[in-house]
């Protein structure tokens, strides 16, 4: 409860009045007051108007253990209790980032057996690029400097995930793309792999990382970075024969990979990490979001035994922030990773939930006539909307048809992202199976709405 009791429109008003919400056009706010969240328990969220909210997207795809979990919020107030706050810099230490580096390390995979601890996602990436470059000097090859990200790739907000990144629009604001950094292309078959098989353009996807090396000369690039299923980018999988190739591809040239696990990690696929659900080995995986199930801002970089001792030979690490390894939210995170598993929230999505939420979409939703795709994997979603189900042919861009069913979802009490012309789910991994047909019940409502407001028949 706050301590402060409001209505929503004075909630409403105070908020436009002195608050720049991220990723938003302020003139949204000229006709409508954004939705107050304030309160939430397991899948649900209630708005300052006392509605019960299914959150579709576990607020920004990280709280995996839903919301109000005692377990956490005790780990936090012990925590504080004891050690408020220490750092980690210089020759410092505490129990928590100690325990959790150890935990973590038992979570990852291959020999991803050492951390560095931020507070963001975007930190872990721009930390990643730091670090990296700085292995290859410390190897004798400081040329080795190129990032290669993927067109709709997402990695954070700073300026240097910004150009490691794929957004456009976010390159385009203030000049923001940085030199030596390269995309090319997202994997989506849909849009890019017309008239060829799935397996056959995801081999062809992958193929432009080597055509890139190429081009730029392999002495001259430090590292791949992709998301296993790009999140934010409108929830693509590539097909299964991408990730084996781009692997290959890393491995010939050697070119660092680095996966961002922020979204598929702790569970989102139905595996600790995205990258064992594909067989991915990484050099570098940054983690965030369900690292701590979003109860407090915690990520970090996960990187290799390699790459632990170019940083042994290369002097002073000169990075990191006042809140690396805060301990309470260490505690947390090791509270959050113990209920994981005391749940079996993993197994449960492998075994239950996910192929459920896929075979509800792929029988209730793939056939609807607005729906030219449904993909994704475990408990991620998109669902691509169309003009025209048979060409595949899309709305135009400026007719806002997935802001429209967004709203539509909301009014009928879901929340669903809506990226470019698709929507995306990526709910909590404690959703139940009711829970999971009110989704997509009210999806479906909110499409019919949807198709009827474009006069599609
Ligand atoms: N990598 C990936 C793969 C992400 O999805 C980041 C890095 C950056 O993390 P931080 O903690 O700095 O935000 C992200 C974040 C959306 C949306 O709705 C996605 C993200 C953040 C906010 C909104 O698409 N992803």
């Amino acid at each position: 409860m706050s301590s402060v009791e409001r209505n929503t429109k004075e909630w409403q008003d105070l908020d436009v009045a002195h608050h720049l919400h991220p990723f938003t056009d302020p003139k949204y706010f000229d006709t409508k007051g954004p939705l107050v969240v304030t309160r939430a328990e397991g899948s649900y969220v209630w708005d300052s108007n006392g509605r019960k909210i299914l959150d579709g997207m576990a607020g920004l795809w990280c709280v995996n253990v839903g919301y109000g979990r005692k377990e956490l919020i005790d780990a936090s107030h012990k925590q504080m209790q004891e050690l408020a706050y220490y750092n980690v810099f210089f020759q410092s230490s505490t129990p928590p980032q100690i325990e959790l580096s150890r935990v973590l390390a038992e979570l990852t995979p291959g020999d991803l057996n050492h951390f560095f601890f931020t507070n963001s996602g975007s930190e872990a990436n721009d930390t990643i690029i730091r670090m990296v470059r700085h292995f290859w000097e410390v190897e004798g090859k400081p040329e080795k400097h190129i990032f290669i990200g993927r067109t709709l790739g997402y990695h954070g907000s700073t300026l240097a995930a910004t150009s490691l990144g794929g957004m456009q629009a976010m390159h385009d604001m203030g000049k923001s793309l940085l030199p030596g950094f390269e995309h090319i292309m997202h994997p989506h078959h849909f849009a890019n792999g017309k008239g060829q098989t799935r397996e056959v353009f995801g081999i062809k996807a992958a193929q432009a990382l080597e055509e890139k090396i190429l081009e730029l000369g392999a002495d001259n690039v430090a590292a791949f970075v992709a998301e296993p299923v790009q999140g934010a980018g409108g929830v693509i999988e590539p097909p299964a024969t991408y990730w084996p190739e781009i692997q290959r591809i890393c491995k010939k040239y050697d070119v660092l990979l680095v996966a961002d696990e922020v979204i598929c990690g702790f569970g989102r696929l139905g595996h600790w990490f995205g990258s064992q659900a594909y067989g991915i080995e990484p050099d570098l995986m940054p983690m965030a979001k369900g690292l701590s199930s979003g109860y407090l801002p915690i990520a970090a970089v996960a990187y290799s035994a390699r790459i632990q001792k170019g940083l042994q030979k290369g002097g002073l690490f000169s990075h990191g922030y006042t809140y690396s390894g805060h301990p309470v939210a260490c505690a947390v995170a090791l509270a959050n990773i113990k209920l994981i598993k005391d749940e079996k929230l993993i197994e449960r999505v492998h075994d239950e939930t996910a192929p459920y939420f896929r075979k509800r979409l792929n029988e209730a939703v793939a056939g609807h006539k607005l729906v030219g795709e449904v993909r994704g994997a475990g408990l991620l979603a998109g669902v691509q909307l169309v003009k025209d189900k048979k060409t595949g042919e899309l709305f135009d861009s400026a007719e806002n048809v997935a802001v429209r069913c967004r709203d539509h979802c909301l009014e009928r009490g879901l929340i669903m992202r809506a990226v470019g012309q698709s929507m995306v789910a990526s709910p909590p991994l404690i959703i139940t199976k009711a829970e999971i047909d009110d989704m997509i019940d009210i999806l479906i409502a909110s499409l019919d709405q949807t198709a009827k407001d474009m006069g599609v028949a």
